[in-house]
């Protein structure tokens, strides 16, 4: 069994810690938008990590959005799900295990680009806001 690494970002491991000791029924949000809990590995350390994302939906499959809150470099988990495709994903109290693949391609990218914006808007801004290519997985 690999060992669980929790977030050096405080707020983050925090924001974990309450949601799956209550079985998602605390912390599932984010400015009063729904949160998700992904449970990815480290492409590095091979040890368990746990990253909040906002949830979006395109129909069944989750909307992975690796925005990093704007910043100009991919958040880490952006390598780790690439070398290991394989997440778990907790939606409230409900756990999925499913595999998130990018969506390269221009035109699905764009429609999921739509659904993403009405979901949490400060995603527009954070696309605006960066010369980097925000990458977006779909999780199914
Ligand atoms: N981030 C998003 O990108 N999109 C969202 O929609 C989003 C929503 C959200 C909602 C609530 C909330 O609390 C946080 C939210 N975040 C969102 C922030 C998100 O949870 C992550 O903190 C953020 O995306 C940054 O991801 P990160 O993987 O870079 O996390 C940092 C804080 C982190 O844990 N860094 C570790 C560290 O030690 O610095 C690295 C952990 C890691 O994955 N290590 C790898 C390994 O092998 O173990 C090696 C990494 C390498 O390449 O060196």
């Amino acid at each position: 069994m690999s060992k669980y690494i929790p977030s050096p970002s405080k707020w983050v491991s925090d924001q974990v810690e309450l949601y799956e000791s209550s079985g998602g029924i605390e912390g599932t949000t984010m400015n009063g938008l729904p949160v998700i809990i992904v449970t990815n590995r480290g492409w590095k350390t091979d040890s368990i990590r746990k990253t909040p994302l906002m949830k979006v939906m395109d129909g069944k499959k989750y909307i992975l959005v690796a925005s990093n809150g704007g910043a100009s470099n991919h958040p880490s988990w952006y390598k780790n799900i690439k070398k290991e495709p394989k997440v778990q994903i907790q939606d409230g109290p409900t756990i999925y295990h499913m595999k998130a693949n990018e969506v390269t391609d221009t035109i699905t990218k764009n429609r999921l680009w739509e659904i993403m914006e009405k979901a949490f808007p400060p995603y527009r801004d954070y696309k605006n806001n960066t010369t980097r290519d925000i990458p977006v997985f779909l999780a199914e």
